[in-house]
Formats: C-alpha cells, sequence, structure tokens
C-alpha cells in the first residue's frame, strides 16, 4: 500500500482476476493500486463502509463490496456515446477502516484518508463509495483542508436537506448543516437538487433559508430540463468556487428503482433522469470529487435493482470524464 494511507485504509475483501481481450468487464479494468503502482490515475475509487450513523437502519457499510461484485456485469462500453472508455484509468483504493462503534473515529479515518488520496494522487478524480451520508462531512473538510486558499461548492442529489441540527450528533441526515455551520461550504454555494413532497420539516426549510442553500425541486428540473439546469448551476457554481463536490444520495430515486435505499420515497427521480444528470456534470472538471451514498444491499430487491442502478450511475458519470476529457 501507499505510505501513510495504509494506516487508515485496506484492501478490499472483493479482488477480481482481471482478463485481458477484446472484451472487457468493468471488473477487468478498474485496477486495485497495490496490484499496480501509478500516479496518474484518472479515477480513484474509495470505499467508505460506515452506516451506524444511518438514522434509519441501514447496512449501507455492506455496499462497497456489493458494488465492487457489480463490476462482473457491465462492460466498458457505452452505447448511448458508442465510446469504449477502458483507457481511461482507474484505481481501486480499497476501504477507509472503521472502528466498530465510535463514529467520531470513523469519521476521522474518512478524513484522514481522504487527506493521503490527495497527497498522493494530486490530478485525480476523488470517487467514495459509502456508507451513508454522514461519510460526507469529513470527505468535504479534508478536500476543503488540503485545499485552504479555495473555495468549494456542493451539488447534492438528494430528497432531503440533509440539514438536520446536531442534537444527536452526526448522522446522515446533518451533513450539509455541518459543513455549512463549520465554515467549510458556504450554504449559497450548495445546490440541492431533486427536493420533493413530504419529507422536509419546515425547520429544514427555515434552516435552508437561513443558510441561503439552493433548493431546486424535482419538479422545476423537469419543467426546465436536465441540460438546462445543471448548465445553470455550474455556471453559477463556477463563477464563485474553485472546486466542487458531487453528493449522490440514492435516497433522490424513486423508491420503485431503488428499493434497497431505507430512506427512498414515492415520488422520486428516476434512474435515467440521474443517468442524464451524471452525464451532464461530467462535462466540468471542476467537479473533482463524488460520493455515492445510503445503498443498503441488504434490502435490495431479487435482481439487485439499486445495487445495479448506482453502479450504472458510476459508469456514466465516468464515461462522461472520459469522453470530455478526449474532447479536449
Ligand atoms: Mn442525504
Amino acid at each position: 500500500m501507499i505510505e501513510g494511507l495504509n494506516e487508515y485504509v485496506q484492501k478490499s475483501s472483493t479482488v477480481w482476476i482481471r482478463e485481458d481481450g477484446k472484451d472487457i468487464k468493468v471488473k477487468d479494468w478498474i485496477i486495485p493500486v497495490w496490484e499496480e503502482q501509478r500516479e496518474d490515475w484518472d479515477a480513484v475509487i474509495l470505499g467508505v463502509p460506515l452506516s451506524r450513523s444511518s438514522i434509519s437502519a441501514s447496512a449501507a457499510s455492506e455496499f462497497p463490496k456489493a458494488f465492487r461484485k457489480a463490476w462482473e456485469l457491465f462492460t466498458t462500453y457505452y452505447f448511448d456515446e458508442h465510446v469504449d472508455f477502458r483507457d481511461y484509468k482507474v484505481g481501486d483504493l480499497g476501504d477507509v477502516k472503521m472502528h466498530y462503534t465510535n463514529i467520531l473515529q470513523c469519521h476521522d479515518n474518512i478524513e484522514h484518508a481522504m487527506q493521503h488520496i490527495q497527497h498522493n494522487y494530486p490530478n485525480s478524480f476523488y470517487v467514495s463509495i459509502g456508507g451513508d451520508h454522514s461519510i460526507t462531512a469529513p470527505l468535504v473538510r479534508s478536500i476543503q483542508s488540503n485545499n485552504e486558499n479555495k473555495s468549494i461548492g456542493i451539488v447534492q442529489l438528494d430528497t432531503h436537506l440533509d440539514l438536520r441540527d446536531l442534537s444527536q450528533g452526526p448522522t446522515n441526515g446533518t451533513p450539509i448543516r455541518q459543513l455549512v455551520e463549520g465554515n467549510v461550504v458556504k450554504g449559497e454555494n450548495v445546490y440541492n437538487i431533486g427536493l420533493h413532497g413530504f419529507y422536509n420539516a419546515p425547520s429544514l426549510i427555515e434552516a435552508a433559508h437561513k443558510h441561503k442553500v439552493n433548493m431546486i425541486s424535482l419538479k422545476q428540473l423537469r419543467k426546465k430540463g436536465i441540460a438546462s439546469v445543471i448548465h445553470d448551476v455550474m455556471e453559477q457554481l463556477s463563477n464563485k468556487v474553485d472546486i466542487v463536490y458531487l453528493t449522490v444520495d440514492m435516497d433522490v430515486l424513486d423508491i420503485t428503482y431503488a428499493p434497497g435505499v431505507p430512506a427512498s420515497t414515492p415520488g422520486g427521480m428516476r434512474t435515467d433522469e440521474l443517468f442524464d444528470i451524471l452525464f451532464e456534470m461530467g462535462k466540468y472538471p471542476i467537479v473533482r470529487a463524488m460520493d455515492f451514498v445510503c445503498i443498503d444491499p441488504n434490502r435490495d430487491n431479487q435482481v439487485q435493482s439499486t445495487v445495479k442502478a448506482t453502479t450504472y450511475a458510476f459508469l456514466t458519470a465516468l464515461a462522461s470524464r472520459y469522453i470530455h476529457k478526449m474532447k479536449k
């Protein structure tokens, strides 16, 4: 393992036997970093198996494993754009080591792991695989402390604001509140896309107004169109911040599409809409990091709709970055 990093990160338990050939699968394409030393990974993946901090009982800690297992179900050829993105170099860093019960210790490990990763791979795109949404706070804190003179914005795909107060400690309902009140990210630089229905209490809407968090409802998104909304959001952010962090709470999806997300709801986003958003976001190199959170593979249905949807979303985001990197 890389110097310093092995104190906080361990190899993943799912390691594929990779094969080469004309037709390869995602499992053949993503390379464990302990098998191939290089500094120029286009993207690095970090598993963050923590879900004791989830408000609803969740085994999201099992998701990094389920995610890696799903790699054999997908190829590196993206039909929609007729492109094979196997030349995009992706390294798997393994998983953050967690304390059995101490959530603050776990968050500390996540923050330190991300520090070492940024030092070792300063130019890579950072992809974190949760875990519940509490992990976003230490991840963004780490990126901020590594970029002291730069400002960070957040694009959050979520059914919830995640602005709950901290009276119950840090949970998957508090990351945005922690980041805003900790002066890590300004509320006006947070754009929440996907809000709908009956899931955010008045005190949370009040907190959003107080901190000037931008709220874009699912209805507004559909009315204006995905390309136009993402273009506007990214244009605004590009004028205000140096780095954008993209956080994808899979509870943004409708419960039909995401039965494996404990907090998913009726009336949510469709998978094709999520994929389109991630494709649009791939156009912007200012987006330096991304996470996927709150997927509990033990609650998923038998055909693994949620695990597959998340893997598809992840691949869409990376394929788009590859396509737009090649265009330059
Ligand atoms: Mn959330």
